[in-house]
């Protein structure tokens, strides 16, 4: 069964269209448009938030770009992306990291916001610092999320490293370049890069 797919091409749902590409998914898009169609009453009955991505598959709907990865993967399973019993720790471990702290202390970073010292043990990511050597920590010792072996969990963690090193939110750590360049490298990506390039360069 088609996927639906509702997104920008300047938005994060060029996660999910890699997502979609990695699953191996038929996949029809909607684009929407910020401010106006991704407003309107019809979208809003899909994803209350107003925001994209959002997909529909089997008569619901999946918002949330980390969500719509690991839904991909369980339904898509020839992909083989979805973890097996051994992997399942770290996948969901990094992958609610990459969705919760990670996606909070580079968004803060981002608009100015810093955590007080103070205040550390009440934010959920505590510092921004300590979220960067911990990620940094990881991928010096793992390839991959689950170690050698590549899963759904890598597009989403690897999209926010990926996102972050290009546009500085993040730092460019040693373990990270070499994280976003075995991930840059995979078919996949660069196939639904290139679709959502082309869009961008179409409209503007
Ligand atoms: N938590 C959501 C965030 C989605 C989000 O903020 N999307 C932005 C584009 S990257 C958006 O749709 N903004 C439009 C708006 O808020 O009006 C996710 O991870 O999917």
């Amino acid at each position: 069964m088609t996927v639906k797919f509702y997104t920008n091409p300047m938005s994060r749902g060029q996660i999910s269209r890699w997502a979609l590409h990695e699953a191996g998914a038929d996949y029809e898009q909607i684009l929407l448009d910020y401010g106006t169609s991704m407003k309107a009453d019809d979208y809003l009955q899909i994803n209350p938030m107003g925001k994209v991505p959002a997909i529909e598959h089997r008569g619901k709907v999946v918002t949330e770009g980390a969500a719509i990865c690991a839904y991909l993967a369980d339904a898509f399973p020839a992909a083989g992306l979805a973890p097996n019993a051994k992997e399942q720790a770290d996948y969901y471990r990094w992958m609610f990291f990459a969705a919760g702290p990670l996606e909070s202390a580079i968004t803060n970073r981002s608009l100015g916001f810093e955590i007080a010292p103070d205040k550390e043990m009440t934010a959920g990511y505590g510092s921004y610092d300590r979220v960067v050597d911990v990620l940094d920590t990881k991928f010096q010792v793992d390839d991959y999320v689950c170690g050698s072996r590549f899963t759904m969990a890598d597009v989403y963690v690897g999209a926010q490293i990926t996102w972050g090193t290009q546009f500085g939110t993040l730092p460019q750590r040693d373990s990270f370049l070499a994280y976003v360049k075995r991930l840059t490298n995979r078919d996949a990506y660069i196939a639904a890069k290139a679709i959502d390039d082309t869009l961008i360069t179409e409209n503007s």
